[in-house]
């Protein structure tokens, strides 16, 4: 086994391979940035090492401090998480050429999958279902013209180095494409570096299904099933679920068998992601992504795999011990994704310290977590806190167990998307299974405020006076003097009976 490794990240997936390190015996290395000095991921970690200031471009994005760090704390081995560096090939590769263990595929694996008409080619030829559309980049709008005549409108154009949707354009006829184009090579340029650009057939309410896969370094794969992503805002995921309410035993291994060729048709070495649109009764590749992802735990919760312990096993050389027909799948399990916006106000980023956090517990519940209380919530990284996932019989046993999960759950300090993931679970075309990637377009209302402010003064005002009372009856000293002492004037008026 490897015995140390590097974790090149921050916040809850920095604790979770933490977590996989101790239970491995395996020395992890954390390294932060100025913000992060007193970050959970810091403290948990056997050691930890500064790598600059707050912006990531110089501290998380810093390859030459990563390594270097690397090398004075001997790490063998270098976890990218996600996000950052770990769909970047030249640092899978700098890994490699420091004579360490990169904890994931091939930096060549990366790039193919990275070109994502490289990918359909790939993916194409070994007879894994693409959307229709070029195999590859199309040299100008009039070209685009042609092709999009033979798919039918509406088509999608799509740049070559995109993903994750920049870059894309839906075009719905023929004299709407010249602009389309325009505009989408200028995103593309701007936003990779690369104009080129392709055409898809544009499927008009799929649902996101991906497909996790794990390949060893000795030609091994197995897939272990689906996770059903439909509902996001901006490509950005906010639940997600495995299994997937649409997919039937005969789905799930027509699109386990397809995953697992692309893997193979790749070399793939890690835990990997094979993206589908499903649509009517067809699934189609779109992307392949080759890393760890956020959503890991919903398939880890079905299947009783530990992912990350597997990726370092297999980064270690280790071969899979288990063949697909091995993998089984044991009841529901739901993810939201925790994160410090307001979903009342255009999923705003909310800054702050975290004044107050409790975290749900009790049946079938799982709490991965970046932040504790005191925590400053910035705007340098992402917004993701936490993620709460939960594990039950059946989808509505764990649609009413999130529920109740999330009402356990208290972040105070900064806004957060709870509240909206809490009325995603009474929703009832949620609740039906009916999702597609046009969900939360189908459902504004889930994005308005329906509590008044009298009403959440009225609240926040019962919630303080009791925790006040509770305080007083404990004869606990006042934590905060400030607002304590401002309590105290309202047990003076209200309740003066109460005064110990
Ligand atoms: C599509 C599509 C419909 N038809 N391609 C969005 C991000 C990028 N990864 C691909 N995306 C889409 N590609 C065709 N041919 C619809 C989307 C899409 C989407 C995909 C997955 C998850 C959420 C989405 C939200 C809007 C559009």
């Amino acid at each position: 086994m490897i015995r140390s490794v590097l974790i090149a990240n921050r916040g809850e997936i920095a604790m979770r391979i933490i977590r996989a390190c101790r239970e491995l015996g395996v020395r992890a290395i954390a390294v932060y940035s100025e913000a992060d000095r007193t970050s959970p991921h810091v403290l948990a970690a056997d050691e930890a090492y500064g790598v600059g200031p707050a912006p990531s471009a110089e501290s998380y994005l810093r390859v030459d401090r990563l390594l270097e760090v690397a090398r004075r704390a001997g790490a063998e081995a270098v976890h990218p998480g996600y996000g950052f560096l770990a769909e970047r090939a030249h640092f899978a590769r700098a890994v490699e050429e420091a004579g360490l263990v990169f904890v994931g595929p091939r930096a060549e694996t990366i790039t193919a999958m990275g070109d994502k008409t490289e990918a359909r080619r790939r993916m194409s030829a070994a007879g894994v279902p693409v959307v229709p559309g070029n195999l590859d980049p199309v040299s100008d709008a009039e070209a685009a013209l042609a092709v999009a005549r033979q798919l039918g409108f509406p088509v999608l154009v799509k740049a070559a180095a995109g993903g994750g949707g920049k870059g894309m354009r839906v075009v719905a006829e023929a004299s709407e494409l010249p602009r389309a184009f325009e505009a989408a090579a200028r995103e593309a340029v701007n936003a990779f570096g690369d104009g080129s650009l392709y055409l898809e057939k544009f499927l008009l309410a799929p649902r996101h299904i991906e497909i996790q896969v794990l390949g060893d370094r000795h030609g091994n794969v197995v897939h272990l099933g689906e996770r059903e992503c439909s509902i996001q805002r901006r490509h950005q995921k906010l639940v997600e679920e495995a299994p997937s309410p649409v997919v039937t035993p005969e789905l799930r291994e027509a699109m386990g068998r397809a995953a697992v060729r692309a893997a193979q048709a790749v070399g793939y070495v890690g835990a990997g992601t094979v993206e589908f649109l499903v649509h009517d009764d067809g699934f189609y590749f779109l992307e392949m992504n080759t890393r760890i992802q956020v959503e890991h735990p919903v398939t880890e919760m079905v299947t009783g795999a530990d992912l990350v312990a597997w990726q370092l096993r297999i980064a270690a050389g280790e071969p899979l011990d288990v063949v697909q027909e091995d993998v089984t799948w044991v009841g529901h399990a739901l993810e939201c994704r925790i994160t410090s916006e307001d979903p009342f106000h255009g999923f705003l980023p909310s800054t702050g310290r975290i004044e107050l956090l409790e975290v749900p517990a009790g049946p079938g519940v799982r709490w991965d977590g970046g932040i504790t209380a005191g925590f400053e919530v910035g705007l340098h990284y992402d917004p993701l806190l936490g993620k709460l996932i939960v594990h039950a019989p059946d989808r509505a046993a764990a649609i009413r167990r999130m529920a109740r999960a999330l009402e356990e759950l208290t972040i105070l300090g900064v806004a957060t998307s709870a509240p909206f993931h809490r009325r995603v679970m009474d929703e009832p075309d949620f609740r039906a299974g009916r999702l597609s990637v046009r969900y939360l377009d189908e459902h504004p209302e889930l994005l308005r405020d329906d509590v008044s402010d009298e009403e959440a003064r009225a609240v926040a005002l019962a919630a303080a006076l009791l925790e006040d009372d509770d305080r007083a009856r404990r004869r606990t000293p006042r934590l905060r003097e400030g607002g304590a002492g401002r309590l105290s004037a309202w047990r003076a008026m209200v309740w003066p009976w109460r005064i110990p």
